[in-house]
């Protein structure tokens, strides 16, 4: 099954005011393509899109400043580790997060049931890559989740990082609210129902770093089997493959994200918001033979060996509450998202994984 290519420039030339069609047509066809959005996240729980805002350019320069941050030694990247705040901002090393499969044992009864070529790869322990999360985006001036909307951490030596950083976190966010309007009038809810509830999130730009030279390996699983516990993830391109999707039917997908285009998956918080219609997809991280083709050619190319994912978390905000939305509180499963705090949730989910509950430094 092929993910649909939802193209944002019509709807943003729409919002702009210079639809190009007659306004009855216009509107019609827009309306379908807010369907076809809103299809795909509960249908396959992930979609692809096109934002004319975000280039490869842009996309390359991200991923150039990262790879350089990640060379660094393990110890001077670990001057950028706040586990006193959940490693919600700075760096996480390989070794901490822990993959949702490994702990919860109705995922791994679910594993179990799934059909054999579609089962994830076994995780032996903690995930060995590293992450990097930086806050995009205003943050609340006054949360009870002060962890969770701590100021970004800035590594030294890296003139570029904070502009190129804010910039690709900024038309990330942006190609994501527009989804989330889109999304929205797909269901039948207000366009800003979504979009007003992530005013202020803790949004994360949150590139994986994984060391191919140290575990370039087929068969390493760089992130074991798991759901983001976010609102809806956007991923741009990586310099080489092993990101698997699940769509919502069962089936596993190899994911080749075409050239310009960036791939949205729905998040738990997006499942919460819809009592469960919209489920958050599952995915897992891999070094495959395709990952090993792309090693060979780097190392032919004198390139990096570090693999870094243009990962950016959209969030809802801490302080505002999740619960089914409109007509999802009718969802059949809908008494299984019982109201709670945003922030209280990601809190839950963070301890599951390790990655709270640390002592502080
Ligand atoms: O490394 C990737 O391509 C995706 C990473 C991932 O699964 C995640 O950030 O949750």
């Amino acid at each position: 099954m092929d993910l649909p290519v939802v193209d944002l420039a019509p709807f943003l030339q729409a919002a702009a005011g210079d639809a190009a069609a007659a306004p009855a047509e216009a509107e019609e066809a827009l309306r379908a393509l807010c369907a076809t959005v809103s299809a795909s996240l509960r249908d396959t729980g992930a979609l692809l899109v096109k934002d004319p805002r975000c280039t490869a350019a842009d996309n390359d320069r991200f991923l150039d400043v990262v790879e350089r941050y990640f060379a660094r030694s393990d110890d001077s990247k670990r001057l950028q580790e706040r586990p006193h705040l959940h490693y919600q901002v700075g760096v996480t090393p390989e070794g901490v997060e822990v993959p949702r499969s490994l702990v919860d044992k109705e995922m791994q009864d679910t594993i179990k049931s799934m059909p054999e070529e579609f089962q994830p790869a076994t995780p032996k322990g903690p995930d060995p890559k590293w992450r990097y999360m930086w806050r995009v985006g205003p943050r609340p001036s006054n949360t009870r989740f002060k962890e969770l909307n701590a100021e970004p951490v800035i590594p030294d030596g890296l003139p570029e990082w904070k502009e190129t950083m804010d910039s690709w976190g900024s038309k990330m966010i942006s190609a994501i609210e527009v989804v989330a309007e889109m999304a929205a009038i797909g269901f039948g809810l207000s366009k800003d129902a979504f979009t007003s509830l992530m005013k202020e999130g803790p949004h994360l730009l949150a590139p994986t770093g994984s060391n191919l030279m140290r575990h370039g390996f087929e068969g390493t699983v760089f992130a074991g089997f798991h759901y983001d516990l976010n609102f809806l993830t956007i991923h741009g391109r990586s310099r080489f493959p092993g990101l698997n999707i699940w769509l919502s039917n069962g089936k596993k997908m190899e994911v080749k994200v075409p050239v310009g285009c960036l791939l949205i998956q729905s998040g738990k918080q997006l499942e919460w918001l819809t009592g469960g219609e919209c489920l958050a997809g599952m995915h897992e991280v891999v070094v495959t033979k395709r990952t090993l083709e792309a090693i060979e050619l780097a190392k032919e190319q004198n390139r990096s060996l570090w693999r870094i994912s243009s990962t950016l978390f959209s969030h809802i905000a801490s302080d505002a509450t999740l619960k089914p939305l409109g007509h999802f509180a009718e969802a059949p499963n809908a008494h299984s998202y019982p109201p709670i705090c945003a922030g209280e949730y990601v809190e839950q989910e963070l301890s599951a994984i390790n990655l709270k509950g640390k002592v502080a430094l």
